[in-house]
């Protein structure tokens, strides 16, 4: 296993329910639309990777108010646009925490000379602004490629970004560790030919993770050691998954 390529939204931090979604509605009301996405709508929402996407599904699937007849693309752009900023800022202030044992595999795998990277569909400003504020300002220089948003065509489940994120680490995907929280993710990342390993979020607990390394409800920290949900079962410290556990089941391969 010589590199992590970690997923962000779910992953990282549980940014869809108070982050991304709660950016989505400040957007709409700065455009004066009606548009409201309760957390069960969004959670029907998140089958379509990709914010510009999912706005266009929104649109196609429920036939909202307040859609322009023409030039539908710009329309879709500058919400997304405004979102985007909404979400920056939400970063900063009020902020969403790492998930419990994130930041302590980052290190772990850096002391022991593995490389990190990132494969996701969010916006790559998204991304910056989570890892200063959530994490660090020195962490974004922790990862040696971040993949992220519009840097290819297809988004998660389709394979493109982890292959474009192997390439420019010139790694093949048996070398590769991905960690994700979701079916989408998951199968982006295996159909790229990575191992995968699962910690789930309350958006994606009921999904399905055939052939995972394993599945997690969190990486886990001390005195909060995560439930195992799927794999071979690991004995779990007070101080949750470690580095040499994954080394194992990465080892032991499915
Ligand atoms: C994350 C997403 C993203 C965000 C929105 O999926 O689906 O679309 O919800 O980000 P993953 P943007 O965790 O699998 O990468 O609005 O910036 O597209
Ligand atoms: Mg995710």
């Amino acid at each position: 296993m010589q590199a992590i390529i970690f997923d962000v939204d779910g992953t990282l931090a549980d940014t869809e329910r108070d982050g991304h979604r709660v950016a989505f509605n400040l957007a709409f009301e700065q455009a004066g639309l009606d548009w409201q996405w309760d957390v069960p709508l969004y959670g029907e929402l998140l089958a379509v990777t990709g914010g510009k996407e999912r706005i266009r599904h929104f649109i196609e699937r429920y036939r909202p108010n307040g859609v322009p007849e023409t030039d539908l693309d710009g329309f879709i752009r500058e919400l997304h646009a405004a979102k985007t900023a909404h979400y920056v800022r939400l970063m900063a202030e009020p902020g969403i925490p790492a998930r419990p044992g994130v930041l302590r595999l980052m290190q772990q795998a850096r002391a022991a000379g593995i490389r990190l990277a990132i494969a996701t569909t969010t916006t790559p400003a998204n991304v910056t602004s989570l890892l200063a504020h959530s994490f660090g300002p020195e962490v974004e220089g922790w990862f040696e490629v971040i993949g992220a948003g519009d840097v290819v065509a297809a988004k998660k489940p389709a394979s493109d970004i982890y292959q474009y994120v192997l390439e420019k680490m010139n790694l093949p995907p048996e070398q590769a560790l991905a960690v994700e929280d979701s079916e989408n993710g998951f199968l982006s990342a295996t159909g790229a030919g990575l191992k995968t390993l699962v910690t789930v979020c309350d958006y994606t607990r009921q999904q399905n993770f055939p052939g995972a390394l394993a599945v997690f409800e969190h990486l886990g920290e001390p005195g909060n050691p995560p439930a195992q949900l799927a794999g071979p079962p690991v004995a779990l410290q007070d101080d949750g998954l470690q580095l040499e556990q994954i080394q194992q089941l990465f080892a032991r391969g499915n």
